[in-house]
């Protein structure tokens, strides 16, 4: 299951920002004027995976496939969204669908920037929480609720190693907060990989945002990942919920596979680096066979068997 994800928030705060970081290419306009984004754009984005390359590496196979996470940046809501207000409403539709929303949160102070209702100094607490409150109404008027939402505040560069906004939300209005630049994430599109982890260790941050970003939308909706190899040929990662079965496993992969389910061949991913291969591991007895019922964990590694179908 590709995982959807919906960048909600007000104009201006910074979403076609954080939506071309993710999708590592400039896909959406940004401007400093609202209601810049007009149709949605959408990324399908290749979560990042240290494991998922080390076991490339160890099958050499054709091809991998990443684990996908589906972006979508639509226009800002503004107060009255649900009513028609501003452009936002004709997208709600679009968010109802998605499993998951990134509220977008100007939290960076820029006078070149405008913001469409502030009372306070825009990227101030106040007004933090002022526009989170009215992106909420509309999304509740909207017949939005009850979706796991992650707030990203969007902060100056020179804040990054602070925590104080993240603690002047959380715990406020549920669901996960954290705070990136969007706009030092974005400039990382241009950098090689060792230049932007320089860059991050400069800034005395290990991660970038985006990685805590989606780690954070993997906890929020409690998934996890497990791998197929296809006989060496496709390395794959893919994303299911915690709990899911070997059989639900299957259906991801392909719907034959849970039709005609006979096994699954399973490994530990950490015990099959160490082994160095799928067929060194069967060999010394380390590859279990699993029924249907079998509960997936975090980092297995399954090779399916299905029934050969009759013509
Ligand atoms: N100073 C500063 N400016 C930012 C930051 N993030 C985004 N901006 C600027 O804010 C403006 C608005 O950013 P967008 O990403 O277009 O905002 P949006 O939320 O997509 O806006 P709409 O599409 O109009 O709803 C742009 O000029 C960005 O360059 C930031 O962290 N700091
Ligand atoms: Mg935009």
């Amino acid at each position: 299951m590709s995982l959807e994800v919906g960048i909600v928030g007000l104009p201006n705060a910074g979403k076609s920002t954080l939506f071309n970081a993710l999708a590592s290419r400039r896909l959406s306009d940004t401007a400093p004027r609202p209601f810049t984004t007009i149709d949605p754009h959408q990324a399908v984005v290749p979560v990042p995976d240290e494991n998922l390359a080390l076991l490339s590496k160890v099958v050499n196979p054709e091809t991998t496939v990443s684990a996908t996470v589906t972006f979508i940046d639509i226009a800002g809501l503004v107060k009255g969204a649900h009513e028609g207000e501003g452009l936002g409403n004709q997208f709600l539709a679009k968010i109802r669908e998605v499993d998951a929303l990134i509220h977008v949160v100007r939290a960076f102070e820029d006078d070149h920037v405008s913001h469409p209702h502030a009372s306070h100094q825009p990227g101030t607490a106040e007004q933090i929480l002022e526009d989170i409150g009215i992106v909420n109404l509309e999304l509740e008027l909207g017949d939005i609720k009850g979706k796991p939402v992650i707030y990203v505040l969007n902060v100056g560069e020179e804040e990054l190693g602070s925590d104080k906004k993240v603690t002047d939300v959380k715990g406020k209005f549920g669901g996960e907060v954290l705070s990136l630049s969007a706009k030092l994430e974005e400039e990382f599109i241009d950098l090689e990989k060792e230049e932007k982890e320089e860059f991050l260790k400069e800034l005395g941050i290990g991660e970038s945002g985006l990685e805590r970003l989606i780690r954070s939308a993997y906890s929020l909706l409690d998934l996890i990942t497990f791998y197929t190899i296809k006989g060496g040929l496709e390395v794959s990662a893919w994303s299911i919920r915690r709990g899911s079965s070997a059989l639900e496993a299957a259906a991801a992969v392909h719907t034959d596979f849970a039709k005609n389910f006979v096994k699954a061949e399973v490994i530990d991913i950490a015990e099959f680096l160490e082994i160095g291969g799928w067929q060194k591991a069967k060999e010394k007895g380390k590859v279990r066979l699993e029924g249907r019922g079998y509960e997936v964990h975090d980092g297995d590694v399954i090779e399916f068997k299905a029934a050969v179908q009759k013509a």
